[in-house]
């Protein structure tokens, strides 16, 4: 595979298990991706240089993994057009349902996207999907993916 066109970015080495399904599902159709732990309020400068640069290098979508207060994915939205899909992770005290809303319910101007609670593997998908309306191989793959998901 070549250059990264999916960054996938956590809040914290904990949201790593539930978030590995993201990567896996898009190894599984041939996208390449790239991780990196970076918190909106932990490391505020990292994430801003990386999501301004991240498309230098051929990242076209950024998915973001964040439990509880959940600002990641809305912060790497305000620095970038690209597409940004947030995990809401549910792990915390309320299972999920703080990140889920802090992520969904973004104020008009600066959206993001929204799968289910620990949906990293949807997120994946949809991250393909979107690449998808530029990148043939991809669109084959998913086709392809869809009839085996039907089949089974
Ligand atoms: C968020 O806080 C992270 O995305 C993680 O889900 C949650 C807890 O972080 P840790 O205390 O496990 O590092 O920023």
């Amino acid at each position: 595979m070549s250059s990264p066109l999916v960054a996938i970015i956590i809040g914290s080495k904990s949201d790593s298990e539930v978030m590995a399904d993201c990567a896996t599902v898009l190894q599984e159709l041939g996208v390449a991706s790239e991780t990196h732990v970076m918190s909106a309020h932990r490391t505020p400068d990292k994430l801003r240089q990386y999501v301004l640069s991240a498309p230098d290098h051929g990242v076209e979508v950024f998915v973001a993994g964040a439990g509880m207060a959940a600002a990641l994915p809305g912060v790497i939205a305000a620095y970038t057009t690209r597409p940004v899909i947030g995990v809401p992770i549910g792990r915390s005290g309320l299972n999920g349902m703080d990140s889920l809303l802090s992520i969904a319910q973004m104020p008009p101007g600066v959206p993001v996207a929204c799968v289910a609670i620990n949906g990293a593997r949807n997120a994946g998908l949809l991250a393909a999907e979107i690449l998808a309306l530029q990148h043939e191989d991809v669109r084959s793959r998913l086709e392809a993916y869809r009839a085996q998901l039907a089949a089974s």
